[in-house]
């Protein structure tokens, strides 16, 4: 049984990274996949960092976090003025930032893994595309068949991250119209995805009681015979020392920061 411990959307979280960390090794993970966006808009930095070196994950996606840090460590005017203030804290709380942009620079922003002769793809957001709203909880199963397009036509899982709500739904690549009546089952090519959540930032409401606040991940089993498990998990954590540092650091933004946690 192969155990894939699938994570991403850290948001500057050390706390929640180190929770989800722990959870992952206690579940017996063979093995880490990250799919993007380590650092802002939450406090923690270089200890972000020196973690994620530590987990050593076997896949690295980028993110639009990613795109950020790159794009404001070169100057580039595409960055949003806002955005720009915070990769500037995160530029200037970083050892080696040059170092670790070249790093960074390397990440695909998709790929594809094959376990137990199961065909996984995944992205961040769209295999071509790491930002956007098109794969949101609202959009429809014709933008979802988007992961499932050119080269990834074989895929059976697509997996990605970018949109903070753990989701697992199935697209039909033969329905795309979902108006249809007395549908012929027999035609249908039903493929799973699954959206992984958000380490450092859910944005997800999953009961009337509370806006979820804990470290969620995807922690997916492939048995010898190709039969997946996928579990969503949310681990619970102490999320005071992220907002202390907020303020001693004097973080772009902290009241909007912290208000993102509140219930
Ligand atoms: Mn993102």
């Amino acid at each position: 049984m192969e155990k894939i411990a699938i994570f991403s959307d850290v948001h500057g979280n050390l706390s929640a990274l180190n929770a989800f960390f722990d959870d992952a090794k206690k579940c017996g993970a063979t093995d880490y996949w990250f799919l993007g966006d380590l650092f802002g808009p939450g406090p923690d930095v270089e200890e972000l960092w020196n973690k994620l070196k530590e987990i050593n994950p076997s896949v690295l996606i980028r993110g639009n976090w990613e795109d950020f840090f790159i794009n404001s460590l070169h100057q580039n005017s595409k960055v949003p003025t806002n955005i720009k203030t915070i990769e500037r804290y995160i530029i200037n709380h970083l050892k080696d930032p040059d170092k670790i942009c070249q790093e960074i620079e390397q990440y695909p922003i998709s790929t594809e893994k094959t376990i137990n002769d199961v065909k996984i793809g995944l992205s961040h957001n769209l295999p071509y595309d790491n930002q956007g709203d098109s794969l949101s909880i609202r959009s429809s199963s014709k933008n979802l068949a988007e992961l499932f397009t050119g080269k990834r036509k074989n895929i059976d899982i697509a997996i990605y991250a970018h949109i903070h709500h753990p989701t697992m739904r199935y697209v039909d690549l033969n329905c795309l119209n979902q108006q249809v009546a007395n549908y012929d089952y027999s035609l249908a090519d039903e493929r799973l995805v699954l959206n992984i959540g958000s380490i450092g930032l859910p944005f997800d409401k999953p009961t009337h009681l509370y806006k979820e606040c804990r470290a969620e991940y995807l922690l997916l089993e492939v048995g010898d015979e190709g039969d997946v498990y996928p579990r969503l998990k949310r681990i619970s954590y102490n999320n005071s020392p992220t907002f202390e540092k907020a303020i001693k650091n004097d973080l772009p933004f902290k009241e909007q920061y912290i208000n993102n946690f509140e219930l």
